[in-house]
């Protein structure tokens, strides 16, 4: 039995990161989670698979109080860099993990960054209490890559992505449906707040704030990431990161070089039994990774993989599609909680 809270509660995330404990009662426990949110959301009655469940205002010392075993943060990036530390001890001395969605810890050395697949182990090797989530792009593209990088020792990485509204939160998504109602209905569209540009019927190759290098942070979130959660410096990433209007998981276009031999073959056997993963490869049959079909989805497809006319054997090229509120988010936190629970 785990006493868990989820912080940000009435987000997107918040609402997957609940679903996802309803899931694994027989991890957790039949207890549902205290649901945290701000003043604005406090007191409202939210309909979960445990049931009503009303939010709670945050007030830290409530939750310093209460002990509990997982923290989950899915809230903003000024808000965990004030509250994720403290959250991990209590008033009676006792500590609690806290999992934070943003990335406002992602790149602080003592702190674990974690795709509980690939790299579990770094919760103890750098015992640390806050545990940070990656951000979607990086987990999505990383549990089809680390396979392969364990066999073939990837050097270089392109990658190109189509990200869905859902990463811009539940005002993301209902700005594109809004936008598209409008349009279906011959309406004007209402003007585009969230987005940089109106998203429905367009995509914009700019996520997060620009870098003093020309890229975005999402673009950047790509290369650092992967290497922290790979352990290594020695993979070179260049990424490209477009939002299209989709609602809700994420693509990706990976060409990649690596040190040893790979072929197409190669690389679904070696993707083969992973857990987390599927090939769908089968394009003459018009079967690969699309968002649609890996919404909702727990599994990262992989599909269209070529030998590389660029790299020749020492490379291939493959699309990557997954759910960018599960494995991008709140999967992947709570995975990370039920193998701390079953340790
Ligand atoms: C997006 N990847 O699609 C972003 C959302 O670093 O956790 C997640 C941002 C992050 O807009």
């Amino acid at each position: 039995m785990s006493k868990i809270a989820v912080v940000g509660c009435t987000g997107a995330v918040g609402i997957e990161l609940v679903k996802c404990c309803h899931a694994r009662l027989s991890v957790f426990g039949t207890e549902s989670p205290d649901l945290y949110a701000s003043p604005r959301s406090a007191g409202k009655v939210l309909d979960t698979p445990y049931g009503p469940l009303t939010v709670i205002e945050f007030n830290i010392e409530t939750l310093k109080s209460k002990s509990y075993d997982f923290i989950f943060l899915a809230v903003s990036g000024d808000f965990s860099l004030k509250n994720a530390i403290p959250l991990t001890t209590n008033v009676n001395g006792t500590d609690t993990y806290v999992i934070d969605n943003s990335s406002a810890y992602r790149y602080h050395s003592d702190v674990p960054l974690v795709v509980p697949e690939i790299n579990f182990d770094s919760i103890a090797q750098m015992n640390s209490k806050l545990i940070a989530n990656p951000n979607c792009t990086t987990a999505i593209a990383a549990m089809a890559l680390y396979p392969i990088h364990q066999q073939f020792k990837i050097k270089k990485l392109i990658v190109s992505t189509y990200q869905a509204a859902s990463g811009a939160g539940e005002p993301g998504m209902q700005e594109l449906l809004d936008g598209c109602k409008a349009h279906v209905n011959g309406e004007t569209m209402p003007e585009n707040k969230i987005f940089s540009h109106p998203l429905p019927f367009n995509c914009i190759p700019m996520i997060d704030k620009l870098q003093d290098n020309g890229y975005t942070k999402e673009e950047m979130k790509v290369a650092w990431e992967t290497r922290k959660i790979f352990r290594t410096d020695d993979i070179k990433v260049s990424a490209t990161a477009v939002r299209i209007p989709t609602l809700r998981a994420h693509a990706e276009a990976i060409t990649m070089e690596t040190e040893k031999d790979i072929s197409p073959m190669a690389v679904v056997e070696c993707l083969k039994g992973k857990p987390g993963v599927v090939v769908e490869d089968d394009p003459a049959n018009n079967v690969f990774p699309v968002p649609l079909n890996c919404s909702g989805r727990d599994e990262v497809s992989v599909g269209r993989i070529r030998q590389s006319l660029i790299f020749d054997e020492k490379g291939v090229d493959l699309f990557v599609c997954g759910d960018q509120l599960l494995r991008g988010a709140a999967l992947n936190a709570v995975l990370i909680a039920e193998k701390l629970a079953q340790k």
